[in-house]
């Protein structure tokens, strides 16, 4: 009975690696696809959109070196402020950005100097 079921066992075994590597061939394209969505998700995580009187998102985490990028989306005027004075950006109309490269770790709140209730934190690791 074993001697029977021994090359059964073997001939699986085969079997399995090469259905492997065929999948593998298979969602190669698709995976490599994926990765290339994750770059561009990547950069678009690194910026702040200004919409409706609010940051989005209000409190973004980013490596040290990392260059933040706001957008107004509002159609009136918005600044970017750091409570700390590291940063101000000008009056930003429909559409306008400001960029800032954080180089130093830590916790950097920031407000919009025309609406001073318009707050949001980058938090550099
Ligand atoms: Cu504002």
């Amino acid at each position: 009975m074993l001697t029977m079921i021994n090359p059964l066992r073997a001939a699986a075994a085969r079997l399995i690696p090469a259905r492997a590597v065929v999948v593998a061939m298979l969602l190669g394209p698709v995976v490599g696809a994926m990765l290339a969505f994750g770059t561009v998700a990547a950069q678009d995580a690194n910026v702040v959109m200004i919409d409706n009187f609010t940051f989005s998102p209000k409190e973004l985490t980013v490596a040290v070196g990392t260059t933040v990028k706001w957008v107004n989306h509002d159609d009136i005027p918005h600044t970017v402020v750091n409570a700390d004075k590291l940063f101000r950006s000008k009056a930003l109309d429909t559409d306008d950005a400001f960029s800032y490269t954080f180089t130093s770790a830590g916790a950097f709140d920031y407000f919009c100097g025309l609406h001073p209730h318009m707050v949001g934190k980058v938090i550099v690791k």
